[in-house]
């Protein structure tokens, strides 16, 4: 109601929502509501929201890596950290050693904080396992964090998350392994709903990262990818040919592979919190994104070396900040937009017919939710027409 950056939030003031068999069967003015209802519930003041969707988190893992935060404070950097054996790898080595049970336990609590802050869906990577094991062993404890909390989580398998450094045959010989055997086995097993993959110099080329992309199409899972992060290979690019869900990070993506992008119906996820640990300089080029009409979204990327971010309010806040985005474009960001970058057409939004998964937020304007720098002030969610 502030400006004009907030008319495409389809602000209703004083209003009031109906929910029914978990959907949401009307909404409008408090004072046109239908009577009738069998329940009704005071939000007392507090703005309601569609729930919101945090699309790319990678929150089960073994261990942490405050000790690499502290070499990156002496002057090493990612890459080089990455190289030398760390990064990625001393996360695979610490989820590979933990129990199921353990990773579970570990994840609860950053699963938990999300949720604190009204999120209703999260996205959960594996890609810490980089063997058949442990990558299933990454995705049971995703589905087993949904089944014990009210959230909705949707997985993804990032087996194409780096080449393991023990692997016979190196990257070629692995990605035929991820192709042939791992997504398969993920697929069968039911445990993935996605594939993503890291296409970058550290990682997978995009010849492999297509092969990657093909064994998904195979069995019938959607793709997304981590594209032109640290460097442009034609990520973006690549993405758009293979219809992917999203692409993510593309803080190197050309003008072009971003028009691809809009042109295939991609969503550009960003991550700004990867972005502020890692203290690059490079960021998205949020410009061209508007000019190509190329949808945002903004998450969390919630992960122990390059985004332990474990706040998807605090990143509204990154992505306004840094990336200088927009109150209305960050908070599409993290409902509708995040929605349609997991392939979600049942929520993201208040509109009748959708899943009544709702936050309730005790703010005076949608801005303070991009404004504070910490502090919470969700106090309630509702996840499907339940209270949770
Ligand atoms: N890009 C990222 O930012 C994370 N993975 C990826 O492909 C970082 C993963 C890590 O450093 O553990
Ligand atoms: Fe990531």
């Amino acid at each position: 109601m502030d400006g004009p950056a907030e008319a495409p939030l389809g602000i209703i003031e004083d209003g009031a929502v109906a929910v029914r068999g978990g959907r949401i069967a009307w909404l409008g003015r408090r004072a046109d509501l239908p009577g009738g209802a069998r329940e009704t519930a005071d939000c007392e003041g507090a703005w309601i929201l569609p729930g919101l969707i945090d699309c790319h988190t990678h929150l089960v893992f073994g261990g942490d890596r405050a000790a690499e935060f502290e070499q990156r404070l002496a002057g090493a950097t990612y890459e080089e950290i990455a190289r030398a054996g760390g990064g990625i790898f001393s996360s695979v080595r610490a989820t590979r050693e933990a129990s199921e049970q353990a990773l579970l336990v570990a994840a609860t609590p950053r699963l938990q904080g999300l949720m604190a802050e009204g999120v209703t869906t999260v996205e959960i990577k594996s890609g810490y396992g980089l063997d058949l094991a442990s990558e299933l062993k990454m995705l049971r404890v995703a589905r087993r964090l949904a089944a014990e909390h009210p959230v909705e989580i949707a997985t993804t398998l990032l087996a194409a998350h780096a080449v393991p450094p023990d692997f016979p045959g190196g990257a070629e010989a692995y990605t035929d392994f991820v192709a042939n055997e791992i997504i398969p086995a993920a697929a069968a097993s039911g445990l993935a709903d996605a594939v993503d993959a890291f296409c970058e110099r550290i990682a997978f080329s995009p010849a492999q990262t297509a092969r990657v992309f093909e064994a998904a199409k195979a069995v019938g899972l959607p793709v997304k990818l981590h594209a032109d992060q640290l460097s442009d290979l034609g990520g973006a690019a690549l993405a758009a040919r293979h219809g992917a869900l999203s692409a993510d990070h593309l803080e190197h993506a050309s003008a072009g592979g971003l028009r691809a992008m809009a042109e295939a119906g991609s969503v550009a996820v960003l991550l700004p919190g990867a972005t502020y640990f890692l203290r690059e300089t490079r960021h998205p080029d949020i410009a061209a994104m508007r000019a190509a009409g190329l949808r945002m979204a903004l998450s969390t990327d919630l992960n122990p070396g390059s985004s332990p971010a474990r706040s998807l309010l605090l990143m509204l806040n990154l992505g306004c900040t840094l990336f200088r985005l927009t109150v209305a474009e960050a908070l599409l960001g993290v409902t509708r937009h995040a929605a349609a970058a997991l392939g979600l057409a049942d929520r993201g939004a208040l509109r009748v017919g959708l899943r009544a998964d709702l936050a309730l937020h005790r703010i005076k304007r949608p801005a303070e939710l991009c404004y504070w720098l910490g502090g919470n002030p969700c106090i309630g969610r509702v996840v499907e027409g339940t209270p949770a």
